[in-house]
């Protein structure tokens, strides 16, 4: 159960982060307008939402979720492996709920929140580009002394480890193809998202609701037909920037 989020607002200059998709350049209105719509659906979930103002000199500061990762027992601040990205880490870490210990991820690890996955008492930690082994190993000795297990998960492909696995019940989780048979995953079920709708596997579970990017109807109807209350969500703004429902906020319950 989450009852706070903290996300950030895109800037003018979003569409000079970093990308990878070859969908041309992001409408800034539009992406307003999307965020906004995010952040409502987060409040219509229950949670209150803080809204951080965007920062000019980092476009891709409003996908908040790399620069930290939050646990009920501790904060950990992560050191993006994006050079690009690494101012980006101070002002969130001001924000982060004070009612826990706080971590960082040191050199030479490099973490970003994309790549770690929280089911249970078990933590998924995705080895990118921009996720090395020193740092899944930090995360993993900082949530194993709280208690948690964890396991590498090398990706072969994709940004972060969300982009392709992401939770939809403590037992459940949404895959691409390429992750169905991963041996990392198999102590959950796998739900696969249908051919040619990779990019909705990065739908985002809070509390009783689960977060759809739009556009994908056979995910949509097959997510529906497993039970999940869906909520549809257009993302076509942060998708051109290789963003999407999970990486637009760090979800946390306070203490
Ligand atoms: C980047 O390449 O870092 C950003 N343009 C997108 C980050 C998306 N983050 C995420 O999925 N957690």
């Amino acid at each position: 159960m989450f009852d706070y989020a903290i996300t950030r607002r895109p800037c003018a200059a979003l569409g000079q982060g970093l990308t990878t998709a070859a969908l041309g350049a992001p409408d800034h209105t539009l992406a307003l307008r999307q965020h906004e719509a995010y952040v409502q659906a987060l409040r219509a979930c229950g949670l209150e939402v803080l809204v951080l103002e965007p920062v000019a000199d980092h476009p891709d500061a409003h996908f908040v979720e790399d620069c930290a990762v939050l646990l009920p027992e501790v904060a950990v601040v992560t050191r993006p492996g994006a050079l690009a990205r690494r101012g980006e880490v101070a002002s969130v870490a001001e924000v982060l709920p004070g009612d826990r210990p706080l971590a960082r991820i040191e050199a030479p690890g490099t973490l970003e929140g994309g790549d770690v996955l929280v089911v249970g008492r078990q933590v998924l930690i995705g080895i990118s580009e921009r996720s090395n082994r020193a740092g899944a190993a930090q995360l993993g000795a900082i949530v194993a002394s709280h208690g948690y297990a964890w396991t590498a998960v090398p990706l072969a492909a994709g940004l972060h480890l969300k982009s392709s696995v992401n939770l939809l019940t403590a037992e459940l989780l949404l895959v691409t193809a390429a992750f169905a048979e991963r041996p990392e995953l198999a102590g959950w079920r796998r739900l696969v998202v249908p051919a040619d709708e990779d990019y909705a596997a990065n739908s985002l579970r809070i509390n009783e609701q689960l977060l759809v990017p739009g556009g994908f109807p056979a995910t949509e109807a097959l997510l529906c037909q497993q039970g999940f209350a869906t909520v549809v969500l257009d993302t076509s703004e942060m998708r051109k920037m290789d963003g999407g429902l999970t990486c637009l906020s760090l979800r946390t319950i306070r203490l």
